[in-house]
Protein backbone atom coordinates (compact mmCIF):
# COMPACT_ATOMS: atom_id res chain seq x y z
CA UNK A 1 0.00 0.00 0.00
CA UNK A 2 1.31 3.12 -0.98
CA UNK A 3 1.53 6.50 1.41
CA UNK A 4 0.97 9.75 0.55
CA UNK A 5 0.65 12.82 2.43
CA UNK A 6 -0.83 16.08 2.13
CA UNK A 7 0.12 18.94 3.75
CA UNK A 8 -2.73 21.67 3.08
CA UNK A 9 -5.27 23.11 4.24
CA UNK A 10 -9.12 22.41 5.38
CA UNK A 11 -11.96 23.53 2.36
CA UNK A 12 -14.48 23.24 5.21
CA UNK A 13 -17.26 23.15 1.66
CA UNK A 14 -15.50 19.51 1.40
CA UNK A 15 -14.28 20.18 -2.45
CA UNK A 16 -11.09 21.43 -2.25
CA UNK A 17 -7.89 21.26 0.28
CA UNK A 18 -7.05 18.54 2.16
CA UNK A 19 -10.51 17.01 1.48
CA UNK A 20 -10.18 17.00 -2.32
CA UNK A 21 -6.74 15.31 -1.46
CA UNK A 22 -8.00 12.28 0.69
CA UNK A 23 -10.63 11.51 -1.95
CA UNK A 24 -8.30 12.00 -4.42
CA UNK A 25 -6.02 9.61 -2.67
CA UNK A 26 -8.67 6.93 -1.98
CA UNK A 27 -9.58 6.91 -5.26
CA UNK A 28 -5.71 5.60 -6.66
CA UNK A 29 -5.93 3.14 -3.92
CA UNK A 30 -3.15 4.65 -1.93
CA UNK A 31 -3.45 5.04 1.76
CA UNK A 32 -3.86 8.98 2.54
CA UNK A 33 -2.43 10.87 5.26
CA UNK A 34 -3.02 14.71 5.85
CA UNK A 35 -1.14 17.14 8.08
CA UNK A 36 -3.25 20.42 8.77
CA UNK A 37 -1.71 24.14 8.13
CA UNK A 38 -4.92 26.29 7.77
CA UNK A 39 -8.51 25.64 8.05
CA UNK A 40 -10.28 27.74 5.44
CA UNK A 41 -14.11 29.08 6.13
CA UNK A 42 -16.39 30.90 4.20
CA UNK A 43 -19.39 32.96 5.19
CA UNK A 44 -22.92 33.07 3.61
CA UNK A 45 -23.88 36.24 5.33
CA UNK A 46 -20.88 37.83 4.02
CA UNK A 47 -20.81 37.24 0.23
CA UNK A 48 -19.17 33.87 1.02
CA UNK A 49 -15.99 35.97 1.85
CA UNK A 50 -12.83 33.56 2.65
CA UNK A 51 -11.62 33.25 6.06
CA UNK A 52 -8.11 31.58 6.40
CA UNK A 53 -7.01 30.33 10.22
CA UNK A 54 -3.63 29.11 10.70
CA UNK A 55 -2.33 26.35 12.45
CA UNK A 56 -0.32 26.97 14.61
CA UNK A 57 3.84 25.77 13.76
CA UNK A 58 4.15 23.70 16.61
CA UNK A 59 0.85 21.47 16.03
CA UNK A 60 1.86 21.38 12.35
CA UNK A 61 5.05 19.95 13.38
CA UNK A 62 3.16 17.49 15.75
CA UNK A 63 1.13 16.16 12.83
CA UNK A 64 4.17 15.70 10.79
CA UNK A 65 5.90 13.74 13.15
CA UNK A 66 3.02 11.27 13.76
CA UNK A 67 2.21 11.07 9.80
CA UNK A 68 5.75 10.03 9.25
CA UNK A 69 6.11 7.34 11.98
CA UNK A 70 7.41 4.11 10.36
CA UNK A 71 7.60 3.13 6.62
CA UNK A 72 8.55 5.65 4.76
CA UNK A 73 6.14 8.44 2.87
CA UNK A 74 6.04 7.16 -1.19
CA UNK A 75 4.91 10.90 -1.99
CA UNK A 76 3.71 13.82 -0.18
CA UNK A 77 1.85 17.52 -1.64
CA UNK A 78 1.52 21.26 0.17
CA UNK A 79 -1.45 23.26 -0.93
CA UNK A 80 -2.57 26.02 1.47
CA UNK A 81 0.16 26.93 4.02
CA UNK A 82 -1.69 29.53 6.09
CA UNK A 83 1.83 31.26 6.55
CA UNK A 84 5.33 31.40 6.46
CA UNK A 85 6.29 29.34 9.36
CA UNK A 86 4.27 26.40 8.23
CA UNK A 87 6.17 26.63 4.90
CA UNK A 88 9.55 26.57 7.04
CA UNK A 89 8.25 23.63 8.86
CA UNK A 90 6.85 21.63 6.09
CA UNK A 91 10.61 22.50 4.10
CA UNK A 92 12.18 20.66 7.17
CA UNK A 93 10.17 18.05 7.17
CA UNK A 94 10.51 17.05 3.37
CA UNK A 95 13.91 18.23 3.58
CA UNK A 96 14.82 15.50 6.47
CA UNK A 97 12.85 12.88 5.84
CA UNK A 98 13.22 10.10 3.34
CA UNK A 99 10.29 11.47 0.82
CA UNK A 100 10.73 9.53 -2.97
CA UNK A 101 8.16 12.10 -4.65
CA UNK A 102 7.30 15.62 -3.56
CA UNK A 103 4.46 17.68 -5.57
CA UNK A 104 4.18 21.68 -4.51
CA UNK A 105 0.91 23.15 -5.44
CA UNK A 106 1.78 26.87 -4.84
CA UNK A 107 -1.82 27.70 -3.68
CA UNK A 108 -1.36 31.49 -3.56
CA UNK A 109 -4.59 32.55 -4.76
CA UNK A 110 -8.05 30.61 -5.22
CA UNK A 111 -11.44 31.42 -6.57
CA UNK A 112 -14.02 33.75 -4.93
CA UNK A 113 -11.22 35.64 -3.01
CA UNK A 114 -8.46 37.77 -4.10
CA UNK A 115 -5.64 37.54 -2.03
CA UNK A 116 -5.83 34.61 0.15
CA UNK A 117 -1.86 34.10 1.24
CA UNK A 118 0.63 37.15 2.29
CA UNK A 119 3.00 38.22 -0.23
CA UNK A 120 5.57 36.96 2.31
CA UNK A 121 4.40 33.42 1.68
CA UNK A 122 4.79 33.87 -1.46
CA UNK A 123 8.72 34.69 -0.85
CA UNK A 124 8.56 32.08 1.30
CA UNK A 125 6.93 29.05 -1.62
CA UNK A 126 9.48 30.44 -3.45
CA UNK A 127 12.54 30.31 -1.38
CA UNK A 128 11.39 26.91 0.57
CA UNK A 129 9.44 24.78 -1.29
CA UNK A 130 9.90 24.94 -5.09
CA UNK A 131 13.44 23.90 -4.73
CA UNK A 132 12.38 21.00 -2.97
CA UNK A 133 9.95 19.76 -6.01
CA UNK A 134 10.06 16.81 -8.11
CA UNK A 135 6.77 19.00 -9.67
CA UNK A 136 4.89 22.17 -9.06
CA UNK A 137 1.56 22.92 -10.50
CA UNK A 138 0.55 26.49 -10.55
CA UNK A 139 -2.81 27.60 -12.09
CA UNK A 140 -2.47 30.74 -14.98
CA UNK A 141 -2.26 33.39 -11.72
CA UNK A 142 0.07 31.75 -9.72
CA UNK A 143 2.36 30.96 -12.68
CA UNK A 144 2.65 34.49 -12.93
CA UNK A 145 3.22 35.49 -9.77
CA UNK A 146 5.86 33.04 -9.20
CA UNK A 147 7.42 33.74 -12.83
CA UNK A 148 7.22 37.86 -12.26
CA UNK A 149 5.84 38.01 -15.40
CA UNK A 150 2.41 39.26 -13.85
CA UNK A 151 -0.46 38.30 -16.33
CA UNK A 152 0.08 35.38 -18.91
CA UNK A 153 -2.38 35.49 -21.90
CA UNK A 154 -1.18 33.16 -24.03
CA UNK A 155 0.33 29.95 -24.16
CA UNK A 156 3.83 31.05 -25.24
CA UNK A 157 3.63 33.28 -22.19
CA UNK A 158 3.30 30.14 -20.43
CA UNK A 159 5.72 28.78 -21.70
CA UNK A 160 8.19 31.52 -20.47
CA UNK A 161 6.74 31.43 -17.32
CA UNK A 162 7.67 27.64 -16.61
CA UNK A 163 10.74 28.29 -17.35
CA UNK A 164 11.39 31.19 -14.92
CA UNK A 165 9.79 28.63 -12.09
CA UNK A 166 12.02 25.80 -13.57
CA UNK A 167 15.04 28.29 -12.22
CA UNK A 168 13.95 28.58 -9.50
CA UNK A 169 14.21 24.97 -8.65
CA UNK A 170 11.25 22.60 -9.64
CA UNK A 171 12.53 19.69 -11.09
CA UNK A 172 9.37 19.98 -13.55
CA UNK A 173 6.85 22.95 -14.25
CA UNK A 174 2.82 22.34 -15.18
CA UNK A 175 1.55 25.57 -15.74
CA UNK A 176 -2.36 25.05 -16.14
CA UNK A 177 -3.98 26.95 -18.76
CA UNK A 178 -7.68 26.43 -16.65
CA UNK A 179 -10.74 28.09 -18.03
CA UNK A 180 -8.91 31.87 -17.50
CA UNK A 181 -6.75 31.12 -20.91
CA UNK A 182 -8.80 32.17 -24.11
CA UNK A 183 -8.79 29.19 -26.22
CA UNK A 184 -10.86 26.28 -27.47
CA UNK A 185 -9.05 23.81 -25.68
CA UNK A 186 -7.91 22.80 -22.14
CA UNK A 187 -4.31 23.58 -22.55
CA UNK A 188 -1.85 22.78 -19.85
CA UNK A 189 2.30 23.65 -20.68
CA UNK A 190 4.37 20.91 -19.00
CA UNK A 191 8.16 21.73 -18.27
CA UNK A 192 10.94 19.54 -17.86
CA UNK A 193 13.95 21.77 -18.15
CA UNK A 194 14.83 20.61 -21.63
CA UNK A 195 11.60 20.35 -23.60
CA UNK A 196 7.80 21.52 -23.28
CA UNK A 197 4.96 19.60 -23.56
CA UNK A 198 1.68 21.06 -24.61
CA UNK A 199 -1.24 19.03 -23.11
CA UNK A 200 -4.45 19.92 -24.45
CA UNK A 201 -8.12 18.23 -23.13
CA UNK A 202 -11.68 19.19 -23.50
CA UNK A 203 -12.64 22.98 -22.07
CA UNK A 204 -15.97 21.95 -20.31
CA UNK A 205 -18.36 24.68 -19.76
CA UNK A 206 -19.17 24.66 -16.38
CA UNK A 207 -19.18 25.83 -13.42
CA UNK A 208 -18.34 22.91 -11.00
CA UNK A 209 -15.24 23.34 -10.68
CA UNK A 210 -14.29 24.04 -7.30
CA UNK A 211 -11.89 21.82 -6.16
CA UNK A 212 -10.40 21.31 -9.53
CA UNK A 213 -6.60 22.72 -8.90
CA UNK A 214 -6.39 20.33 -5.61
CA UNK A 215 -7.84 17.40 -7.20
CA UNK A 216 -5.19 17.62 -10.12
CA UNK A 217 -2.12 18.08 -8.12
CA UNK A 218 -3.38 15.26 -5.49
CA UNK A 219 -3.74 13.14 -8.41
CA UNK A 220 -0.43 13.77 -9.93
CA UNK A 221 0.94 12.60 -6.27
CA UNK A 222 -0.66 9.49 -5.96
CA UNK A 223 0.35 8.49 -9.59
CA UNK A 224 4.21 9.40 -8.53
CA UNK A 225 3.81 7.47 -5.38
CA UNK A 226 2.43 4.33 -7.95
CA UNK A 227 5.71 4.54 -9.51
CA UNK A 228 4.49 6.17 -12.79
CA UNK A 229 6.58 9.11 -14.74
CA UNK A 230 5.47 12.39 -14.56
CA UNK A 231 4.01 12.39 -18.05
CA UNK A 232 1.94 9.45 -17.29
CA UNK A 233 0.94 11.16 -14.03
CA UNK A 234 0.10 14.11 -15.72
CA UNK A 235 -2.04 12.52 -17.69
CA UNK A 236 -4.00 10.69 -16.16
CA UNK A 237 -4.70 13.12 -13.54
CA UNK A 238 -5.94 15.55 -16.41
CA UNK A 239 -8.36 12.57 -16.88
CA UNK A 240 -9.25 12.36 -13.41
CA UNK A 241 -9.88 15.68 -13.15
CA UNK A 242 -12.04 16.16 -16.49
CA UNK A 243 -14.46 13.38 -15.33
CA UNK A 244 -14.24 14.92 -11.75
CA UNK A 245 -15.61 18.36 -13.39
CA UNK A 246 -17.94 16.72 -15.74
CA UNK A 247 -19.91 15.04 -13.16
CA UNK A 248 -19.42 17.93 -10.65
CA UNK A 249 -22.27 18.23 -7.75
CA UNK A 250 -24.29 20.49 -6.25
CA UNK A 251 -23.32 21.06 -2.78
CA UNK A 252 -24.23 24.49 -2.05
CA UNK A 253 -25.57 27.49 -3.84
CA UNK A 254 -21.81 29.69 -3.75
CA UNK A 255 -19.65 27.15 -5.37
CA UNK A 256 -19.99 23.83 -7.90
CA UNK A 257 -17.68 21.24 -6.16
CA UNK A 258 -16.10 18.62 -8.38
CA UNK A 259 -17.19 15.33 -7.85
CA UNK A 260 -13.23 13.40 -7.05
CA UNK A 261 -15.58 9.95 -7.21
CA UNK A 262 -16.62 10.39 -11.26
CA UNK A 263 -12.82 8.98 -13.02
CA UNK A 264 -14.01 5.42 -10.94
CA UNK A 265 -17.78 5.83 -11.92
CA UNK A 266 -18.22 5.52 -8.09
CA UNK A 267 -21.73 5.52 -8.57
CA UNK A 268 -21.63 2.02 -9.86
CA UNK A 269 -19.89 1.06 -6.73
CA UNK A 270 -22.63 2.75 -4.19
CA UNK A 271 -24.99 5.21 -5.17
CA UNK A 272 -24.66 8.33 -3.42
CA UNK A 273 -27.64 9.62 -3.52
O1 LIG B 1 -8.59 25.98 -4.47
C1 LIG B 1 -7.64 26.48 -3.65
C2 LIG B 1 -7.84 26.06 -2.24
C3 LIG B 1 -6.84 25.35 -1.62
N1 LIG B 1 -6.90 24.94 -0.34
C4 LIG B 1 -7.99 25.22 0.40
C5 LIG B 1 -9.06 25.94 -0.15
C6 LIG B 1 -8.99 26.38 -1.49
C7 LIG B 1 -10.12 27.12 -2.07
O2 LIG B 1 -11.15 27.27 -1.51
O3 LIG B 1 -10.13 26.19 0.61
C8 LIG B 1 -8.03 24.76 1.80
Amino acid sequence: MKKVLTIAGSDSTGGAGIEADLKTFQEYGAFGFASLASIVTMDPTRGWQHEVTSISAELLEKQLISALAGKAMDAVKTGMMGNEENIKVAARFINERDIKHVVIDPVIACKGTANILQPKSVAAIIEDLLPLAEITTPNLVEAGILSGMGDLMTVDDMKAAAEKIYQLGAKNVIVKGGHRLQTHQALDVLYDGASFTVLAGEKIDTDFNHGAGCTFSAAITAGLAKGWTILESVRTAKEFVAAAIKQGVSINPYVGHVWHGAYNEAERRMNHE
